[in-house]
């Protein structure tokens, strides 16, 4: 049987970076991306879908004879704390809507991505275990908890085959972020290339796990390339990339950009910070599938620098 992909959430950031390594993999023609609207300028095939709508995923799926879904759309940490039961409908009912469809049609393979944010204070900050005890405080983090339960349970009851990760905040140069509380880390890279200062809305120390696009997108596709019978963890994977603070970043940056400024003015998203990891300990991922981050702080730096530049079509530094 040929793989159909549909992705739903292929406007996010981390969706529509994805969408084109599966379009890469699988063909154009064989990846369908979705989302509530649709994005101008996008090459391949795309349909509206609100995912809170069971039966226009359900049409969606037969139509374009899926066979796989990654489900994507979510409300993030910052963002979900303004309407917390919103959150939790959106959130929960989306991902219930995917694992229906999924179990009616007899869907071959569900990517469920899941977050650090399930951590909390009890779980220990430095190298946090997968199976660390799970009491998040933000709504996202106790809908990701619970929806990791929910992946287990499929799996466990009907042998749905649902994979999972839990993403630490994605750094990229392809896509903005919107509505988490790593998002500065993304900004930060915008503000040195275009010359402004920048003020970050967490501490000067607080640090956090953080991974570069690319390593996300390839953890996400060997994930679910990896044979069945190899994923024995069906709750979600830690995923490490590497770890730094508001601080350290700056002091990279500073490297390229001598003159480059930060001030700290936190607000609600450093609580929020102050319940997370500082690091993850993923050796599940690499001992079970194999998984190996590729870059750390100085890289990241690097080419966040070089392709931004590119993108504001900046002469060299
Ligand atoms: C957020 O900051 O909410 C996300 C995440 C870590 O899941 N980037």
């Amino acid at each position: 049987m040929e793989t159909v992909v549909l992705v739903i959430g292929a406007n996010g950031q981390l969706g529509s970076v994805l969408v084109k390594a599966l379009q890469d993999k699988f063909g154009i023609n064989n990846v369908i991306a979705s989302d509530l609207r649709y994005r101008d300028g996008f090459k391949g095939q795309f349909e509206i879908i609100d995912a809170t709508d069971f039966e226009r995923i359900q049409e969606v799926v037969e139509t374009h004879k899926v066979t796989q879904i990654y489900h994507l759309a979510a409300i993030l940490s910052a963002k979900g704390e303004e309407h917390p039961l919103q959150t939790w409908d959106i959130n929960m009912k989306t991902l219930f809507n995917v694992l229906e469809v999924s179990r009616l049609n007899n869907i071959e393979k569900v990517f469920f991505p899941s977050s650090i944010a399930v951590f909390g204070d009890g779980a220990v900050k430095y190298e946090t275990p997968n199976t660390a005890y799970l009491d998040p405080a933000t709504v996202y983090g106790i809908s990701k908890a619970t929806g990791e339960n929910w992946a287990q349970y499929y799996f466990l009851r009907y042998g749905l085959d649902v994979r999972s990760l839990r993403y630490p905040g994605v750094i990229g140069y392809q896509s903005l972020p919107g509505g988490g509380t790593t998002d500065y880390a993304v900004d930060i890279f915008h503000k040195a290339v275009l010359g402004e200062p920048f003020q970050c809305f967490l501490n000067e120390d607080a640090t956090l796990p953080m991974i570069m696009m690319e390593d996300a997108i390839r953890a996400t596709i060997e994930l679910m390339d990896a044979p069945k019978e190899a994923i024995k963890t069906r709750t979600s994977y830690n995923l490490a990339g590497t770890s730094f603070s508001p601080a350290e970043i700056a002091n990279e940056i500073t490297k390229i950009y001598p003159d480059f400024k930060i001030e700290y003015a936190p607000d609600f998203r450093q609580q929020i910070a102050d319940k997370w990891p500082n690091s993850i300990d993923d050796t599940a991922a690499r001992e079970e599938w194999g998984w190996q981050p590729e870059f750390n702080l100085e890289a990241m730096t690097k080419t966040m620098i070089k392709e931004l530049k590119a993108y504001y079509n900046l002469i060299p530094a």
